[in-house]
């Protein structure tokens, strides 16, 4: 996952992240799962819309071989920098996200992105996220409940938090941090509480230098996500929940190049009670299964 010649992760390459990502993807799903279990007939009808549709603009615009020969290596390359998990979760996960979760009366949900490590260490309701000694941003209180529709509390909840450090980066996709750094599976207590205590992300910039950032430049766009927390709720009998939540005042609110950001999912945030840094309450509804 990590280059043996990069030790810190201002070195971090494209290449490393993808590669994780690519490998953490594999390994979730078993090498080479998925298209056998979708019927033929299913398989054939999305096929052949989505080749309709990418028929249909190269008549509307008059693709040239040129283009065609880029977009042909440019393909190639996605692979070869293991940015299909990447390229996927910016540009299309989150409409996936939304058919999957119409009609859901549970807490908004999200798009999960590349960088989910199941089986983070599990912490108390009242925790400290793993970190480094120097780890640097303003800390942040993150606190709520968990509780079900119709209001019942979920004792003992898992909240499973992740996050980008000060750099934007995270740990197990880019060299030299430690394993669970900004990482956690957090208990909540009999009242469904929890008190998590980590920092500020930054706002996070999709690797530059892979395909991904290539097609950005290319295009003229940004790399920009606004900083976020990702998040999954569960309990069981409950249907989990796979957010993420939001700062106010970040410039890529509107702008998100994963189109990820809700107005539900916005956080309120205030100074710490303690003094030190900012705290903010969001409490998590779930659907029963
Ligand atoms: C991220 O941190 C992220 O959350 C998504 C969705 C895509 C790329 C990087
Ligand atoms: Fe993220």
């Amino acid at each position: 996952m990590t280059d043996q010649n990069t030790t810190d992760e201002s070195q971090a390459r494209a290449a490393d992240s993808g590669a994780g990502a690519t490998a953490a993807f594999q390994s979730k799903t078993g090498q080479g799962a998925g298209l056998e279990d979708v019927t033929p007939e299913r398989v054939s009808t999305l096929a052949t819309e989505v080749l309709a549709a990418v028929h249909d603009t190269i008549r509307r615009h008059k693709v040239t071989y040129a283009e065609y020969d880029a977009l042909k290596a440019w393909l190639i390359s996605v692979g070869e920098d293991g940015e299909w998990p990447l390229f996927l979760d910016v540009w299309v996960e989150h409409v996936v996200e939304e058919v999957a979760n119409e009609g859901r009366e549970c807490t908004k949900g999200s798009i999960e992105g590349p960088y989910y490590v199941p089986d983070a260490p599990a912490l108390p309701a009242d925790a400290k996220l793993p970190m480094r000694e120097d780890e640097s941003g303003t800390p942040l209180l993150f606190q709520g409940q968990v509780t079900r529709v119709g209001g019942d509390v979920v004792a003992g909840a898992k909240v499973e938090i992740w996050q980008a450090d000060a750099l934007g980066f995270y740990s197990q996709y880019a060299p030299g941090i430690p394993e669970w750094n900004l990482r956690g599976t957090v208990i909540a207590d009999d009242e469904g509480r929890y008190r998590i205590h980590t920092l500020q992300p930054a706002p996070y910039q999709i690797p530059t230098d892979g395909s991904c950032g290539k097609l950005i430049a290319a295009a003229g766009w940004h790399a920009w996500r606004p900083a976020h927390l990702h998040l999954k709720v569960s309990a069981p009998d409950h249907r989990l929940i796979t957010t993420q939540l939001y700062f106010p005042g970040d410039p890529h609110n509107e702008d998100d190049i994963a189109s990820a950001v809700k107005p539900e999912l916005m956080l309120d945030i205030e100074p710490a009670e303690s003094g030190e840094g900012e705290q903010t309450t969001y409490n998590f509804v779930l659907d029963p299964a």
